[in-house]
């Protein structure tokens, strides 16, 4: 059992996104490519003598080679452990949550979340720091420059280690435990939650879906709906996690768990429905013959909080990202707490939870979460509904009907369009911004418009700044539309374009949203010209 060191040289492109580096599989394994990165984050870092790392992944395609590969490497970096989740397999909840339970350096998520898997879809590597959240700009941006100076990497000469057996085993110097991947987060979500009350409501003939997509989910959903919580087998479905996750694309939104969506919306409804990500950190939740959007989510989950024993002392904060809806705004201003605003990417959330700020934080993009890791958690938030249902006992519609006859509602539809070429995309992005002077006071589609920037985000804890994150166009009656380029796309870009409308009137809170948003869409294409940019009629993916 040797140290080798190997001579590599830099490869172009190693820069992080929007959450960890993404790129096609095809790419990832091509021999070097995975450990020039992994080495980088080492040396970015301050190295690995003596550190403890968390490891896992989502079980994707490439997912146990790359973690024998990056055990070998820790050993031969000189790290004193790995935590390893049995079969190489942890949801980024959970990785969070061990590396804070553990007290571990730091770790490394193997997985490109809600992207599609296999030989010819997507992988991706994420680090993430001893707060349990992901590395902020200043450590990726290390990472990314280290890639581009790198001569060699360590790694050790040895066979693979037993990851399907639990324990600790010697890898040269290095111990690697080999863990339970459900166990520590299991043992959290029972500090947060009333598992009593949510196992009475199973009892009294309650009936939820919970759709895995075979992806990391599946066993969390199975040991703690299922068999903490008593509801009948056959709840949880998709629920083994698979190489190409199915063949599907495993992101629970309308477009993508269309089963679910097709089954809450049907005669056989259950009371509720839910969806997980790839790596179990986003979440779409249904009602019978209802979806809630995530900023709506977010803004219920905020507002009763304080039904689950985790929260009852009440929130500090609650933060969002820019291009989420303003629900949430309306919740913090009523129980009088501060509502931050941050860029898109779950790293912005992590200063304010390290600094008792913000309780609950939320993204559009189908992820919830709160200060009890330092990621967004998908099967939280359905434990958090859960509790909210086990207490309240309404039917999810009437919550969505109360919460907006109280508050009002904030129509929100998000229109992406993908595989765009990126030349263009940069142009109609960098028009947009070239335009924001003249925009206010002009008028589209029959709407005003009031403001019109490009958010930059000055981080309230460190004073850090963050240009660039999307260009906002605010016309009166509060209404917004919202316009930003994909950070996690491995093929051509992705434009997102987030579109909003505030109602008041209860009497007007039935309506479709595109039809409530209509006037807003067409301001939106008209300022933008998105057709004539992306060459596109309609979006790909409407949620
Ligand atoms: C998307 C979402 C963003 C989310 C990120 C990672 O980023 O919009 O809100 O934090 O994915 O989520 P982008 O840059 O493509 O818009 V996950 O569950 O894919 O780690
Ligand atoms: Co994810």
């Amino acid at each position: 059992m040797t140290v080798q060191i190997i001579s590599t040289c830099p490869i172009d492109g190693q820069k992080p996104g929007t959450s960890g580096l993404r790129k096609k599989t095809r790419t990832f394994v091509v021999p070097g490519y995975l450990e020039n990165f992994v080495q980088s984050i080492f040396d970015a870092i301050g190295g690995l003598a003596g550190k403890t790392l968390v490891l896992g992944g989502d079980g994707r395609f490439f997912n146990i080679e790359a973690a024998q590969a990056i055990l070998k490497m820790a050993a031969a970096n000189g790290a004193a452990k790995v935590i390893v989740g049995q079969n190489a397999l942890l949801s980024t909840p959970a990785a969070s949550c061990v590396i804070r339970s553990r007290t571990a350096a730091g770790g490394i998520i193997l997985s490109a979340s809600h992207n599609p898997g296999g030989p010819d879809a997507d992988f991706g590597v994420k680090y993430n720091i001893a707060n349990g959240g992901p590395a902020p700009e200043s450590v990726t941006a290390a990472i990314h420059a280290r890639t581009q100076t790198i001569s060699e990497y360590r790694i050790l000469d040895t066979a693979d280690v037993a990851l399907d057996q639990l324990g600790e085993t010697m890898l040269g110097a290095m111990t690697v435990e080999v863990i339970d991947p459900v166990a520590d987060y299991m043992a959290l979500m029972e500090t947060l939650f009333d598992m009593e009350a949510i196992r009475g409501l199973f009892t009294s003939g309650f009936r939820m879906r919970f759709d895995a997509m075979h992806a990391i989910t599946g066993p969390y959903a199975k040991a703690i709906l299922e068999g903490r919580l008593g509801a009948p087998g056959g709840t949880v479905i998709n629920a083994t996690p698979l190489p190409d996750f199915g063949g599907g694309h495993p992101d629970p939104n309308p477009a993508h768990a269309g089963d679910l969506m097709a089954l809450m919306f049907g005669a056989e409804a259950p009371e509720f429905g839910a969806a997980a990500d790839g790596d179990g950190d986003r979440n779409m939740i249904v009602g019978r013959g209802i979806y809630v959007s995530p900023s709506d989510s977010l803004a219920v989950l905020a507002a009763n909080a304080h039904l689950a024993p985790g929260y009852r002392g009440g929130l500090a904060g609650v933060a969002r990202s820019m291009p989420t809806s303003r629900a949430v705004d309306r919740v913090a201003s009523s129980l009088g707490i501060a509502c931050f605003e941050t860029p898109t990417g779950w790293k912005f959330f992590g200063n304010l939870m390290d600094a008792g700020k913000a309780t609950l934080c939320g993204e559009e993009s189908f992820g919830t979460g709160s200060d009890h890791v330092r990621e967004k958690d998908g099967l939280w938030a359905v434990l958090l509904w859960l509790n909210i249902l086990a207490v309240r006992r309404q039917p999810v519609a009437q919550i969505m009907q109360e919460h907006w006859s109280g508050y009002g509602r904030d129509y929100y539809s998000r229109h992406d369009y993908e595989g765009v070429d990126t030349n263009r995309a940069n142009a109609m992005i960098d028009g947009l911004r070239a335009r924001l002077p003249e925009l206010p006071g002009t008028q589209a589609a029959g709407l005003t418009v009031s403001a019109a920037d490009d958010f930059c985000y000055i981080d309230p804890v460190d004073g850090s700044v963050t240009e660039h994150q999307g260009i906002r166009i605010l016309f009166g009656d509060e209404a917004r539309a919202v316009f930003r380029l994909s950070g996690t796309s491995t093929e051509g870009a992705t434009l997102r374009v987030a579109l909003e409308r505030f109602e008041p009137d209860p009497a007007l809170h039935g309506l479709d949203p595109q039809q409530a948003l209509a006037k807003v869409i067409a301001a939106a294409d008209t300022i933008a010209d998105i057709r004539g940019h992306t060459g596109r009629d309609s979006p790909d993916v409407l949620t």
